[in-house]
């Protein structure tokens, strides 16, 4: 009886324990699958080197770039795919490397935004390097989130825009170099964020009271020397002052 209940137990362990174990396996492969199937392979390093067409466990920790937990369980720990020619965005399917720490993708030709749910899609890494891909143009706030980050880097890039504030990863300007317009902490500044609306309708309606003061200003001077002009032409000056004339003009000679 207490035999029978035992091996139960030990049974189910063993069953909900292997399931755990090959969901996990399952997941990594799809995850490989996406990858490869997400990414131009001009030479043929993905093609040559992840053949699917394989039932050992263990059997993906051999492709080129896989670096598992165990050889011989299908696991990922690390992705190692620098200077591989590859092309395409980020690759979104590499949620199902569950496990992973690291990811390398340095020195391809990968374009596009990061995804701006990079956390959730790879919140375990310790190391993220996209440095060298000459058409990645944005970087994400939520990249701040990756908690557990230790080494990182997007030199080399086109990115634009503020560095996020990360949360447990102290960058280095050179994490972020050589970049099209990358800014904020720890590299220079951000420009003030874009003017307050007010201050322009408060700029507008200073220069517009400068221009409307000097018109009254202009039109008080005119009337001031016209009648300055008449006035001393009618006393000292019968003749005409030809400076008054032009000024007071035909009705200012009819006056006199
Ligand atoms: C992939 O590699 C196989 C040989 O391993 C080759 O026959 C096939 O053409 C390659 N596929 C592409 C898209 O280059
Ligand atoms: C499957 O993978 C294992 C481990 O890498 C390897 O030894 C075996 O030759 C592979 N089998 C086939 C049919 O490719
Ligand atoms: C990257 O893509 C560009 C544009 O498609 C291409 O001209 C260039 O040769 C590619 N670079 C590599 C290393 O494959
Ligand atoms: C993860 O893998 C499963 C199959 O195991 C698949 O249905 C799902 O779409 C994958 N997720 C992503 C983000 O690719
Ligand atoms: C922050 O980093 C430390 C050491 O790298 C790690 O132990 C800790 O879990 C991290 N915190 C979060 C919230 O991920
Ligand atoms: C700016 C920069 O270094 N861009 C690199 C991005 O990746 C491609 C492919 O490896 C390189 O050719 C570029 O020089």
């Amino acid at each position: 009886m207490e035999l029978k209940s035992y091996s139960f137990v030990g049974i189910s362990l063993w069953i909900l324990v292997s399931c755990t174990l090959s969901y996990a396996t399952v997941q990594d492969i799809a995850c490989l699958k996406s990858i490869k199937a997400s990414f131009e392979d001009p030479y043929n390093y993905l093609n040559a080197s992840w053949n699917f067409n394989n039932n050992t466990e263990g059997y993906i920790c051999k492709f080129a770039g896989v670096e598992c937990w165990h050889p011989d369980e299908n696991k990922v720990l690390n992705l190692r795919l620098s200077d591989m020619g590859l092309k395409g965005e980020f690759p979104r399917g590499i949620k199902n490397c569950s496990s992973m720490t690291g990811l390398d993708l340095s020195s391809n030709n990968l374009s596009g935004s990061l995804p701006e749910d990079i956390s959730h899609l790879v919140g375990f890494l310790t190391a993220l390097d996209l440095s060298s891909n000459n058409s990645l143009v944005r970087i994400p706030a939520q990249l701040g989130q990756l908690g557990r980050l230790k080494t990182f880097s997007v030199a080399n890039n086109q990115l634009s825009g503020q560095i996020p504030s990360f949360s447990n990863y102290t960058a280095k300007p050179d994490d972020f170099a050589n970049n099209q317009a990358l800014c904020g902490e720890p590299l220079k500044l951000c420009q003030t964020p874009s003017k307050d609306p007010h201050t322009g309708i408060i700029a507008g309606a200073a220069i517009g009271g400068v221009t409307f003061a000097a018109i009254v200003v202009a039109i008080c001077l005119f009337f001031y020397f016209r009648r300055y002009a008449v006035k001393k032409k009618k006393d000292d000056d019968p003749e005409g002052n030809k400076w008054a004339k032009s000024l007071t003009g035909s009705k200012g000679i009819k006056a006199s």
